[in-house]
Parts: structure tokens; C-alpha cells; sequence
């Protein structure tokens, strides 16, 4: 996902970009419960990492009694409201995609 455009997951490190992205998903898919941004605790339950970037992540806006690894859950998904929950990988759901410029980020919805 992401990948063609030479882009990949969004990763979040603030409150600010983190409206910025609920506001981009709430507009682009209203209808949409979850969108994908690039999170995973895949590699040690519990412990959320960033895929493209390699750091912990450090900001998070989980809904309350999120993240419950429900059965499994190990990715990362971003609510309509912007608030986040994890969530089976294999489920299909669109991506909130980023792209670095120069100086900053531009994230767009691909799929
Ligand atoms: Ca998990
Ligand atoms: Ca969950």
C-alpha cells in the first residue's frame, strides 16, 4: 500500500498532525470506520513502532481501552473522530498515505 507513488504509511507525531489526517479521512471517506496509518506492534506485542520510519512511536491517541489486541490485532488504524485503534492486518481498508518533500510532509488518501 503506498508504495507505488514512491510514498507509505502515515506516521504521526502530533496532536496537530494527527487533526490533519482525521480532518483528510473524515472529508475523503465519512463513511469509512477505520483507515490504515503506519503503525504495527507486530514484532513485540505492545511495543508500537512506526514501519517506514523504524522508531517507537511516541504520540498516540488511542480510543479508550485501545489498543486491546483483540485476537491478534497488530496494526494500526485511524478513526474518522482521529482517535486510533488497532486492528487485524488483513483486513481491507483504505491507507492514509505520506510522501516526504523537501521539507514537508504531504499526506494524501491512496489505497
Ligand atoms: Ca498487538
Ligand atoms: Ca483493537
Amino acid at each position: 500500500m503506498c508504495m507505488a507513488n514512491g510514498a507509505y504509511l502515515a506516521e504521526i507525531a502530533s496532536p496537530e498532525e494527527n487533526n490533519f489526517v482525521a480532518h483528510l479521512v473524515k472529508q475523503n471517506h465519512p463513511t469509512e470506520t477505520e483507515l490504515w496509518i503506519g503503525g504495527t506492534d507486530t514484532l513485540s506485542e505492545g511495543h508500537w513502532m512506526w514501519t517506514h520510519s523504524e522508531t517507537l512511536i511516541d504520540y498516540q491517541n488511542w480510543v479508550v481501552d485501545e489498543p486491546n489486541n483483540k485476537w491478534g490485532q497488530n496494526c494500526l488504524a485511524i478513526q474518522t473522530d482521529g482517535l486510533w485503534d488497532d486492528y487485524w492486518c488483513n483486513k481491507v481498508a483504505h491507507g492514509v498515505c505520506e510522501k516526504r518533500k523537501s521539507e514537508h510532509t504531504d499526506p494524501g488518501i491512496g489505497k
